[in-house]
């Protein structure tokens, strides 16, 4: 297989594009007055992130040999909803954070109540994405249910209720590690076990691409504390110590640097362990350190 940077290269800019197809044709589909909320869901969808969820939903189906089609849709309905949430974390009554993606945060351009309304957009029209997708129907009712139970209150809407309940307090690691599987992790759990659901697995599979998801997800966190005491704004794309300024509880604030590294090495070992079953991981193996060592 190509080196991992490469894969991922290549997969974000097929998401990339079907991101901005999709867009041209809800233009032409819809009336033209409403292109004022479809600029702002263009201006957050097309703002360069790094397209993580819907790349781990395609791989993971690939790998199942399942339908791929279905699984560039899936991804894309949960890049849908992964905006939607930073939309809505960067408001003023959320994390008030000026900046995303090296762009101004949507509601600095398009104002608060549009900013609202665009992430309330972007979540139902996932919802309808899903509702299309090209399986049986069955297995559309089961993705349907599992991305509302990782996007909803039992996932990641849950985990930031969490985080707005224990702001300005100071947390214990394990309340932490719970607030993070929800708002971030749940997430990441949609996206590897809908990539299977577009294939077929038996329950062992299923436990154990659970079992990763969730080791992925927390180091996926890890990482991001860290790097927002230790990255730099170029390759970030907003501000760096923006979790200490904001009071934060972080793993590098509970743990200290050196042990929050640790931490995150010994979270990619567990990821790596949940994907014994498998004779054939290469991407999803790969793809632990490649979250382990990023920098952006
Ligand atoms: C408002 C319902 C609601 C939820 C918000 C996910 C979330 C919950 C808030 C984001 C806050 C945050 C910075 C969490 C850290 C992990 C994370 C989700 C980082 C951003 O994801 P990336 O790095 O972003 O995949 P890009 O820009 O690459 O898409």
């Amino acid at each position: 297989m190509q080196a991992i940077d490469q894969v991922i290269k290549t997969e974000k800019k097929k998401v990339d594009q079907k991101i901005i197809d999709k867009i041209d044709r809800l233009r032409q589909k819809s009336d033209f007055t409403l292109n004022s909320i479809l600029d702002s869901m263009e201006y957050s969808l097309s703002a360069g992130g790094k397209r993580i969820r819907p790349i781990i939903t395609v791989k993971v189906a690939e790998m199942f040999k399942g339908n791929l089609k279905a699984a560039y849709d899936l991804g894309l309905a949960l890049e849908f909803i992964h905006s939607y949430s930073l939309i809505h974390d960067d408001l003023p009554a959320m994390d008030d954070d000026n900046y995303r993606r090296g762009q101004l945060s949507n509601h600095k351009v398009f104002g608060e109540g549009m900013a609202v309304l665009t992430g309330d957009a972007l979540l139902t029209f996932a919802f309808r994405q899903l509702a299309s997708l090209n399986l049986e129907p069955t297995k559309i009712v089961k993705i349907i249910k599992l991305v509302a139970d990782k996007a909803g209150f039992l996932g990641m809407v849950g985990g930031q209720s969490l985080d707005i309940r224990y702001e300005d307090q100071k947390i214990d690691l394990d309340t932490l590690m719970k607030i993070h599987q929800f708002k971030t992790g749940a997430l990441f759990k949609a996206a590897v076990l809908g990539g299977a659901y577009c294939a077929s697995i038996d329950q062992e599979q299923e436990e154990a691409l659970d079992n990763y998801a969730e080791k992925l997800g927390l180091l996926f966190q890890i990482t991001d504390d860290i790097l927002d005491k230790t990255g730099n704004y170029d390759k970030m794309g907003k501000p760096i110590g923006s979790d200490e300024e904001l009071n934060k509880s972080t793993y590098v604030s509970i743990l200290g640097l050196a042990k929050a590294r640790e931490k995150a090495v010994k979270t990619a070992d567990k990821a790596r362990k949940a994907l014994k079953i498998f004779k054939e991981a290469e991407f999803l193996t790969s793809l632990i350190n490649y979250i382990l060592n990023r920098d952006s």
